[in-house]
């Protein structure tokens, strides 16, 4: 495999290499099986995916509480009509589905909606995983794991067995860090002796119930999404709360802490889950961080593409900052392009530039089909521009670089390596 490239056959090499590479993703909304109804799979969740409902909504003149009244697959058979039939499926997220049922080997030729739901009514849960991790050569999965969670808590609590070694787990702490004062109360219920003022005995419960949750899920990181206002330090109850709570109990766990920045919560409230915004977010709060804090680890992405330079630019200066993915309103092509090229020329290999961020079993397939794309593309620019210098470069080099892009910086981050 210590084959010199010719440039020649660069590109072609760079692409095999990066379709072969297996992808350990490290964000997405997936769960293992053994969580039941949590796992969403098939054509009816791709269409009714909230990309897609928030995109239906531009060309309808329905009201959102009609929508939700439909059942889910009268809902897909809508989406489908005005997304895909009565407008062209130009879109991100309307390709996506377009890419994965292709990959499927289904024929869209046909557009028909029923053969395509009857191939996937075949495939048992199990079944479906296997063959949508061979498709998209994806080796495992990080879910979103939360203790707030009404429907996922009781599987933890009832004592989830980890069977799949595909699916991993991560803490996810929105609730406690940006909505503390009704936490507080559901800490208390669960047995914690927590109150809604931070005073010491509080903030105690508050590290014992993030040891607990950690025990329980083995997570391989704490994650929080927050919005563009996010500031630290910051006297308000998240600033004191990861001060004094997240910061000591993750760096005692040598765990990361990612920090999900710049979503505004239902800006459009009637769109639920669809109905978040962006805004752009305050780097120099990580950099407080990353520079107070060096023992501690932290997964950082921004969602404004205006925030994206400069986070490179900080990732620089710390290497206790881990940037990842082309989160949400960032993960299309047009900035996908720009933003991994901005990664290469200030970070060199040393980042993961995508997470698929997948709600849908079957979604691993397109998005990881379309970020290989354009990532082969970058990366053999990239190899081309120091070849030309005279620079040797072997088929072993690219492959221990993209194995480190896809999963080995990851791995290592979180101390899997
Ligand atoms: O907070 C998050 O993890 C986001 O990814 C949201 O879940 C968002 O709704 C989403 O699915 N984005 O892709
Ligand atoms: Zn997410």
């Amino acid at each position: 495999m210590s084959q010199i490239i010719d440039r020649q056959s660069l590109k072609k090499t760079v692409i095999k290499i990066v379709q072969e590479t297996p992808i350990f993703d490290l964000h997405t909304h997936l769960y293992a099986p053994s969580f039941g109804n949590l796992l969403l799979r098939g054509v009816d969740e791709l269409l009714t995916y909230h990309y897609l409902v928030s995109e239906f909504f531009r060309y309808s003149e329905m009201r959102v509480a009609q929508l939700n009244e439909l059942s889910k697959p009268r809902q897909a058979e809508l989406i489908w009509k005005t997304l895909f039939i009565d407008h062209s499926p130009l879109s991100e997220s309307n390709r996506g589905v377009l890419t994965t049922l292709q990959k499927f080997g289904l024929d869209l030729g046909s557009r028909d909606l029923e053969t395509y739901r009857a191939f996937f009514h075949k495939l048992s849960a199990e079944e479906h995983v296997d063959k949508v991790f061979e498709l998209a050569n994806v080796e495992a999965v990080v879910m979103t794991n939360d203790p707030f969670d009404d429907l996922e808590r009781p599987i933890w609590l009832s004592g989830y067995n980890a069977s799949d070694s595909r699916f991993k787990a991560a803490l996810r702490i929105d609730s406690l860090l940006n909505d503390w004062k009704n936490s507080s109360g559901r800490l208390a219920a669960w047995g914690y002796k927590t109150s809604a003022e931070l005073n010491d005995l509080t903030l105690a419960e508050i590290c014992r119930f993030l040891e607990d949750w950690i025990e329980r899920m083995k997570p391989l990181y704490l994650a929080v999404s927050l919005p563009p206002s996010f500031r630290f330090p910051e006297q308000s109850d998240r600033g004191q709360i990861i001060e004094k709570c997240v910061v000591p109990v993750t760096r005692r766990a040598n765990l990361p802490f990612a920090m999900m920045i710049g979503v505004k919560k239902l800006v459009n409230p009637e769109l639920g889950l669809a109905g978040d915004g962006v805004g752009r977010g305050d780097v120099a709060s990580v950099e407080v961080l990353a520079r107070d804090f060096p023992e501690n680890k932290f997964m950082v992405t921004f969602l404004s593409r205006e925030n994206q330079h400069e986070a490179c630019v900080a990732a620089r200066k710390f290497r206790n900052i881990f940037l990842f993915g082309c989160w949400w309103f960032m993960n299309n092509p047009s900035i996908i392009r720009e933003i991994t090229a901005e990664r290469l020329e200030l970070l060199g290999t040393s980042f993961a530039p995508q997470h698929s961020d997948a709600r849908v079993l079957d979604q691993l397939i397109y998005k990881w089909i379309h970020s290989r794309e354009i990532i082969s593309m970058l990366l053999a620019e990239k190899y081309e521009d120091i070849m030309r210098t005279g620079w040797l470069v072997t088929e072993e080099e690219v492959a221990r670089d993209v194995k480190n892009l896809f999963a080995d910086n990851f791995k290592r981050f979180v101390g899997l390596k």
